[in-house]
C-alpha cells in the first residue's frame, strides 16, 4: 500500500498544482535571476504567479558563475534588492559583492517559492495565446523532453493577465511571437534587434532600461530585454538582472490591476 499511496500522493498534489496554474495573474517563462526576482516581488504583492522552467534545475545562468568558477559579481546598486529578498551579502570590495553562485541560486529559488510562486520545472513554453484584442492572453506548454526528443505531441495551454519573457539570451517568447505573427514590438525598429557583443558597463545599465512591456501584456526582463532591444551582453555580473526583475514586477503589477483579457 505504501507504493500506491506514494504514487497517488504525487499525482493528486501535482494535478492540483497544474490545474491551478492554468489561470493566473502572471506567467513567468524562465527561472534565471531576473525571472526569480520578478516572481518574488509579484508573489509578495499577493498575486498568483506561475513560473515555467524547461530545465530540471531552476536558476538559469546563476549556477555556473563565470566559466564554472561558481561565484558571481553583484554591484552595490542591486544589493539592497537582494537584502530585501533575504539574501545574505558578503563584505563589499571595490563596489562589488562576490556571491557564491550556488547560495544565490538556491536562495532566490527558495525565497520565490516561499513567497508563493508556483514553479513548474521540466515544462517548456513553445508559443503564446492571443486574447480577443490581440494582446497576449497566455502561453502554450509542453513537457521539455517532448521538445528535446522532437516528439509530435500536442501541448496544453495556460491563461494569464500578463506574461514575462525571462528566457535569457534567446528571448524565446518574443521571438516566437514575431516569427509567427505580423506584429510591431515596442523597440526602436518595431522588431527584435538582436543581442550585441560584450560591453559590461553599458549592458548593465541597459538591462534595467530595456525592461518593459514589449507588446501588450508581454513583458521582457534580463538578457531577453537586452536581446530584443539590440543591447550588449555582460558576462557573470548580475546587478542588472536583479534590478530588471524588480522593475518588471512593478510594471506587471500595474498591468494586473487593469482589466483582465477577454477571450474568444
Ligand atoms: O538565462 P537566464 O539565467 O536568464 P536571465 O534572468 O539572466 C541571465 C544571466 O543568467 C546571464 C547573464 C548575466 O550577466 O548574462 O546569462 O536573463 O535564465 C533563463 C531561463 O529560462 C529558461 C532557461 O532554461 C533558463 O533557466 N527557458 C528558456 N527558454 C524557455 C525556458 C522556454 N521556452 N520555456 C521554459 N523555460
Amino acid at each position: 500500500m505504501l507504493e500506491y499511496n506514494v504514487s497517488k500522493g504525487i499525482l493528486d498534489s501535482y494535478h492540483t498544482k497544474l490545474k491551478s496554474a492554468l489561470d493566473s495573474d502572471a506567467i513567468i517563462v524562465g527561472s534565471g535571476p531576473s525571472g526569480l526576482v520578478a516572481g518574488y516581488f509579484l508573489a509578495k504583492a499577493g498575486k498568483k504567479v506561475v513560473m515555467f522552467e524547461r530545465e530540471l534545475a531552476p536558476g538559469g545562468g546563476i549556477w555556473g558563475g563565470g566559466m564554472f568558477f561558481n561565484d558571481v559579481m553583484v554591484q552595490e546598486e542591486a544589493a539592497t534588492i537582494l537584502s530585501e529578498i533575504g539574501v545574505e551579502l558578503p563584505e563589499v570590495k571595490d563596489n562589488f559583492y562576490t556571491i557564491d553562485s550556488v547560495y544565490l541560486a538556491s536562495t532566490l529559488i527558495s525565497k520565490a517559492v516561499e513567497a508563493g510562486v508556483t514553479l513548474l520545472n521540466m515544462i517548456s513554453i513553445e508559443d503564446i495565446i492571443f486574447a480577443k484584442d490581440e494582446s497576449i492572453g497566455g502561453v502554450v506548454l509542453n513537457w521539455a523532453p517532448v521538445h528535446k526528443e522532437h516528439m509530435h505531441v500536442d501541448p496544453l495551454m495556460a491563461i494569464s493577465r500578463c506574461v514575462l519573457d525571462a528566457t535569457g539570451h534567446p528571448s524565446e517568447i518574443v521571438n516566437v511571437l514575431t516569427r509567427k505573427n505580423e506584429i510591431t514590438l515596442n523597440t526602436k525598429t518595431g522588431k527584435v534587434m538582436g543581442e550585441r557583443s560584450l560591453k559590461c558597463k553599458k549592458a548593465e545599465l541597459a538591462t534595467a532600461e530595456n525592461t518593459c512591456e514589449i507588446y501588450p501584456r508581454l513583458f521582457v526582463s534580463g538578457m531577453a530585454a537586452n536581446g530584443v532591444a539590440g543591447a550588449y551582453r555582460m558576462g557573470p555580473v548580475f546587478g542588472g538582472m536583479i534590478r530588471s526583475g524588480k522593475k518588471v514586477a512593478e510594471q506587471m503589477l500595474q498591468c494586473i490591476d487593469t482589466e483582465a483579457p477577454i477571450y474568444d
